[in-house]
């Protein structure tokens, strides 16, 4: 068993640090006992409000409602950038480092606030209006960030969806949120490589005929088509737009954005997530977690299109006036010192990045690493899934010369903000532990009964109390969020996730107890890939699990029944990957493919995946309960058909 070290907080850290551990409690303390009084002058501290709310807080989690400052108004593209401009319009909002080491840029508040000016306006004169969805379908590039902050300047509402969809994936999120405007490249570039987005936008738009603008930026100048009337270049339609576009007043609960995530049933949800309370959400995690002091600059080595992004590359750090850094490129390209090189090269002080990338360049020995200086660096973050120790240790040994306190940070696209985290100044770290809750979070472990489980054990891990950057909905089925998220253990927000609770009350993820499966913290919901898997003519049925993989965190096992009389072949397993590409993304290709004759299924018919999981993972000693199977025998041909990993 890996013995697991305590890090206790240093004199410098604590020192240096805005919160130490008796803060910490204290705070804590207030946040749950006077939660009105607490989340009133957070808000009023870290805010700027163009009028008071009515009440601070008001929400019933039996039946997913949730209000934060309502009737308070304020615009978040205003917080993130107009009120800094008296004293910082000189300073550094963007660093962005492309993917090529040689080009780079820095963006001020003062162009920052200019560009989304101008943006702000030509969406506007293409008619958007206050809560008309926009899609953003972008590479790294500070243009994505303009693009999310001239949409909440004039409260439209964005939908940005990862580069690395596919055009079809694309589309049937452009529909679901009915978006009539598309924010989008010429194409991306990661480790060297060329990303077709605007070729991928006219695909996904044959079936979206409602979409009647698609403003492109000029990334690559590699070749487009072009529909005239629907397409404008940003760098044109720029040029003849006014710097003044005063900011909408929003409501405190008028939906900021969308953001579509997986699940372990149906198709994607589009995450809804409202203004102030989001928006208080990130800005006080982003100071408080990373420990944020004035002129740090601070790189999150997300991607816009996840969550991660949208509250700790854009909106947490700007609206605290930070300095964020935001890379085009991959770990690894021109070579697995990437990383290190930037933060030397821009003095990153803040690093926050996910175990799978740590896992990665941890393969490459220390060298990489041991060749730069990240003498500039403070603080190290954690994200997306559970890290293993051996991973932490080399994180912090290795890369941050055991000088730099991690945080390992547990949220969810639903949370909107951090939940479940240490906070440098205050917190012993345990590798491997999200340790304690931040201010205002409750975290309990329920039991099969639902009942709450008390001191240390391991349970679901669910919420007992609404927290401001609360998922408000999902957009056109409120149902099912509240089924989702509010049904399973009526009065708690229910996470998906499994959890130990320790005799320090740390907590420690044991990660999803539902059909998500993680892959390199991409969230893949099962029912998804297997929708894709039996698209094909080929295919009679597929059933997709988890398991345990060195690099990605969880690989993806599938196991598909061909229709009857057919031959498997290699030639098939290749279609059914591109397939999966087409449908979702090359990042959701199954690893690993088992033809399976049968699967096994109960007398009703139902696809065991208990047992298909316990199949993948190599537990096979340990089944489980096979008497509700139909035909028993189908299990010993997958076992002996197990493909090794
Ligand atoms: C922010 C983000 C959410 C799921 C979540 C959990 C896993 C995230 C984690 C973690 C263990 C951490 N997860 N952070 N597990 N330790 N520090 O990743 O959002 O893409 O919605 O994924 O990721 O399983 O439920 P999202």
């Amino acid at each position: 068993m890996y013995e697991i070290s305590l890090h206790p907080v240093s004199d410098a850290v604590r020192k240096h640090a805005l919160i130490d551990n008796d803060a910490y409690l204290r705070l804590y303390q207030q946040s749950i006992e006077q939660p009105e009084l607490f989340w009133g002058e957070q808000a009023t501290s870290f805010l700027t409000w163009f009028k008071p709310w009515d009440q601070v807080h008001r929400s019933d989690l039996k039946k997913g409602e949730a209000e934060w400052f309502k009737g308070g108004k304020l615009n978040v593209s205003y917080n993130c950038i107009d009120r800094h401009l008296e004293q910082r319009r000189e300073q550094v909002a963007i660093i962005w480092e492309g993917d090529n080491p040689a080009e780079s840029a820095q963006v001020t508040y003062g162009k920052l606030h200019q560009h989304v000016c101008r943006l702000a306006n030509v969406l506007k004169a293409r008619g958007v209006k206050k809560g008309d969805r926009v899609c953003i379908y972008m590479p790294m590039v500070p243009e994505a960030a303009y693009a999310m902050l001239a949409c909440s300047r004039i409260g439209a509402v964005h939908s940005v969806v990862f580069g690395g969809f596919s055009p079809d994936a694309l589309r049937d999120r452009i529909l679901d949120a009915d978006c009539r405007t598309v924010i989008t490249a010429d194409e991306g570039v990661r480790g060297g490589k060329y990303v077709p987005l605007k070729k991928n936008v006219d695909k996904a738009l044959k079936d979206c005929p409602n979409v009647s603008t698609v403003v492109v930026v000029e990334r690559t100048q590699g070749e487009v088509e072009w529909v005239e009337g629907r397409d404008l270049w940003y760098h044109q339609a720029l040029q003849g737009a006014s710097d003044d576009c005063p900011p909408e007043w929003m409501d405190a609960e008028d939906p900021l954005f969308i953001l579509y995530t997986s699940g372990s049933t149906g198709k994607p949800k589009g995450v809804l997530h409202t203004t102030g309370g989001y928006l208080l959400g990130a800005a006080m995690t982003h100071k408080y977690v990373f420990d944020y002091h004035e002129g740090e600059v601070y790189w999150c080595t997300a991607d816009v299109g996840w969550v991660t992004g949208h509250s700790y590359i854009v909106y947490g750090p700007l609206a605290n006036a930070a300095t964020t850094l935001m890379f085009e490129g991959v770990p690894n390209y021109p070579d697995a010192s990437r990383f290190w090189q930037v933060i030397d090269k821009h003095q990153v002080n803040i690093f926050y990045t996910a175990p799978t990338a740590i896992r990665a360049l941890m393969r490459e020995g220390e060298d990489p690493v041991k060749k730069t200086s990240r003498s500039s660096l403070r603080l190290l973050g954690s994200v997306g899934e559970p890290i293993n120790p051996e991973a932490w240790e080399w994180y912090y040994n290795v890369v941050g010369d055991r000088r730099c306190p991690i945080v390992d940070t547990w949220w969810q696209t639903e949370t909107g903000s951090i939940l479940i985290t240490p906070l440098p100044g205050a917190t012993s770290l345990k590798p491997g532990s999200a340790t304690r809750p931040f201010f205002g979070v409750q975290p309990v472990l329920l039991d099969d009964k639902g009942k709450e489980i008390d001191g240390a054990g391991s349970g679901v891990l669910a919420i007992k109390a609404s927290w401001p950057s609360q998922i408000r909905s999902i957009y056109g089925d409120h149902k099912r969020m509240v089924d989702t998220y509010f049904a399973a253990y009526p009065g708690y927000y229910f996470t998906g996730d499994g959890a130990r609770r320790d005799e320090d009350g740390y907590y420690w993820i044991t990660g999803r107890v539902d059909d998500v499966i993680n892959v390199s913290g991409h969230r893949i919901g099962t029912a998804e890939v297997e929708s894709a898997l039996v698209l094909h003519d080929a295919v009679a049925e597929a059933a997709v699990v988890g398991y345990p993989h060195d690099l990605k965190g969880q690989g993806i096992y599938a196991f598909v029944t061909p229709m009857k009389g057919l031959e498997p072949s290699d030639e098939l397993k290749k279609e059914l990957l591109a397939l999966v590409s087409k449908e979702i993304g090359s990042f959701a290709k199954p690893e690993l493919i088992q033809w399976a004759p049968g699967l096994p299924k109960t007398r009703s018919g139902k696809i065991m995946r208990r047992i298909l999981r316990k199949i993948a993972c190599n537990e096979l000693d340990n089944l489980g309960d096979t008497s509700t199977l139909a035909d028993p025998s189908v299990v010993q041909n997958l076992i002996d058909k197990r493909l090794n990993q």
